[in-house]
């Protein structure tokens, strides 16, 4: 028996899908642009489809789990377990106006027309809002339509907010926060269940790699109880003795945010040779 896992054909989130699959040690040879694929040293079946249809096709069971953007799970209500976060894909779905518009306020939106792609979010946002407003679904290049006519404001995903500019509109107000997840159907049986547990393993232990760093550095001895303070480490810092006397080797694990914070302070304790390098794979 294997996991079926659908995951998208084409577009933003396929290489990074695919990447994570490989950092778990899945094989996948997407080689002959097939729909389905059989990998390799994990009993897992991949089905490449376009991501608007992954949460339907596991919600039915055609596939066990899949990996899609939150914007299309929560627009289209689908009923299937949102399972792990997977830190790519990150984007905000926005309501922009004009550059040049007297919209100020959220109030300022009743009444006025706004285009989007995502009638179901939008609609949900704005009635918690209390504001009236009317909605035109548009299924793509939703950023032209002020400037047509056909709407006052939009509401739709931003990364860089470059498209935005490059249209003269202006984000407004951030509507939903979303990032590719992991899915999974609700009815699962226990060996399908056992083998997605353990992929959720690795996709964890990946995860938490990225997120941390593995630091040496030298220090004086006599500063080490100083040192290591800073360097909790995932249970407390290795320390080797230098060829030279009076210095230690400190190895130790940091998150990559705590690594910048605590720089000057690891430097104004006499800490030298520091080495940041990558983590593949963390398991605490
Ligand atoms: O063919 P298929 O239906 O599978 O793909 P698609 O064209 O519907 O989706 P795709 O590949 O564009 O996006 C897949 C998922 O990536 C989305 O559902 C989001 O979860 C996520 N994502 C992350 C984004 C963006 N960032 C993003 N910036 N999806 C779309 N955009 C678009 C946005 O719609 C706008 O047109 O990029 C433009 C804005 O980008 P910036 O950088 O100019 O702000
Ligand atoms: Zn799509």
């Amino acid at each position: 028996m294997k996991l079926k896992i659908a995951i998208q054909k084409s577009g933003r989130l396929h290489e990074d899908s695919m990447q994570l699959l490989k950092e778990c040690g899945v094989g996948v040879n997407n080689g002959a642009n097939k729909l389905k694929v059989e990998a390799s040293h994990f009993p897992l079946e991949v089905y490449f489809l376009r991501d608007d249809d992954i949460p339907q096709y596991v919600a039915d069971g055609v596939a066990d789990i899949g990996i899609v953007g939150e914007n299309v799970l929560n627009e289209k209500g689908s009923k299937v377990h949102c399972i792990e976060k997977t830190g790519f894909g990150k984007c905000r779905l926005s309501i922009a106006i004009p550059k040049d518009s007297n919209i100020k306020t959220l109030k300022q939106l009743n009444g006025k027309k706004i285009a989007t792609s995502y009638t179901h979010i939008l609609s949900n946002y704005l009635k918690k809002q209390k504001i009236t407003a009317e909605i035109h679904e548009i299924s793509g290049s939703v950023e032209i339509a002020p400037s047509i006519g056909l709407s006052d404001a939009i509401c739709d995903l931003v990364s860089s907010g470059s498209t935005l500019f490059s249209n003269g509109l202006k984000e407004f107000e951030t509507v939903f926060y979303s990032e590719a997840v992991l899915i999974a159907n609700p009815h699962l049986n226990a060996t399908r269940n056992a083998m997605l547990n353990k992929l959720l393993f690795r996709i964890r232990a990946v995860k938490k790699a990225t997120n941390n760093k593995y630091i040496l550095l030298n220090a004086p001895n006599h500063k080490l109880k100083e040192i290591c303070k800073l360097l909790p480490g995932m249970k407390s810092p290795t320390i080797l003795p230098l060829a030279e006397k009076g210095w230690s080797s400190v190895h130790s694990v940091l998150d990559e945010n705590d690594f910048w914070n605590n720089i000057e302070k690891l430097k104004a304790s006499g800490a030298q040779g520091i080495l940041v390098v990558p983590i593949e794979k963390m398991i605490v």
